[in-house]
């Protein structure tokens, strides 16, 4: 191999162990849910990749994926899937990183509920942090507060995030007791 090559995937190698999120999807049906989670945690400025990983269409990239997931850096999954959801539950049992599944209400979904109860009902011992129904942008916040226990930069957005949160609905608490006073606020 030519050296250039050589320290090209020198470099490639480096950026992916320094990703730490894994964003992966049953389908690319599932991504303008599933995105949600990826512009939350550009927002904390979290290195994640995002890919699609079929539990039932491509088991073996799906056992690959997990297996190699906490050596390849990653330090938490967020997997979402609709319909006979097992993607998240899956990937968690072949690995000890923590997995937020994300139940998607997708074409094959009855009505999301069959999604939600294939990843939230898991068995003891192979737990998955089940979130809302298309609620990958909360997934995304519990992965940032799983890497901020360990780093403040992160830490650090997650306050002022809160922060902002708590202003904003103040401000709108306080422009509708203009109209509607309240006696709590008086
Ligand atoms: C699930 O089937 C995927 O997670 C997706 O939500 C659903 C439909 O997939 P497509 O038929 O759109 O590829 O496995």
């Amino acid at each position: 191999m030519a050296k250039t090559e050589k320290s090209k995937k020198k470099i490639i190698n480096k950026k992916a162990h320094q990703t730490h999120v894994g964003i992966i999807m049953g389908s690319d049906s599932d991504l303008p849910v599933m995105q949600d989670a990826a512009t939350i945690l550009n927002e904390f400025a979290i290195p994640f990749e995002l890919t699609v990983v079929s539990a039932h269409r491509t088991p073996k990239r799906m056992v690959e994926y997990a297996s190699q997931a906490a050596s390849r850096g990653l330090k938490v999954i967020i997997a979402g899937a609709g319909g006979a959801a097992h993607l998240p539950g899956m990937i968690a049992s072949l690995t000890i990183l923590p997995v937020i599944g994300v139940p998607i209400k997708s074409s094959n979904s009855i009505d999301g509920w069959d999604s939600i109860l294939s990843i939230l009902q898991m068995p003891n011992g192979v737990p998955v942090a089940t979130v809302a129904l298309n609620a990958a942008k909360n997934a995304g916040i519990i992965a940032a507060e799983i890497i901020g226990t360990s780093d403040k930069t992160v830490a650090d957005k997650l306050i002022n995030y809160k922060t902002d949160m708590e202003k904003s609905v103040l401000e709108k608490a306080k422009n509708l007791s203009a109209k509607w006073p309240n006696n709590f606020d008086e």
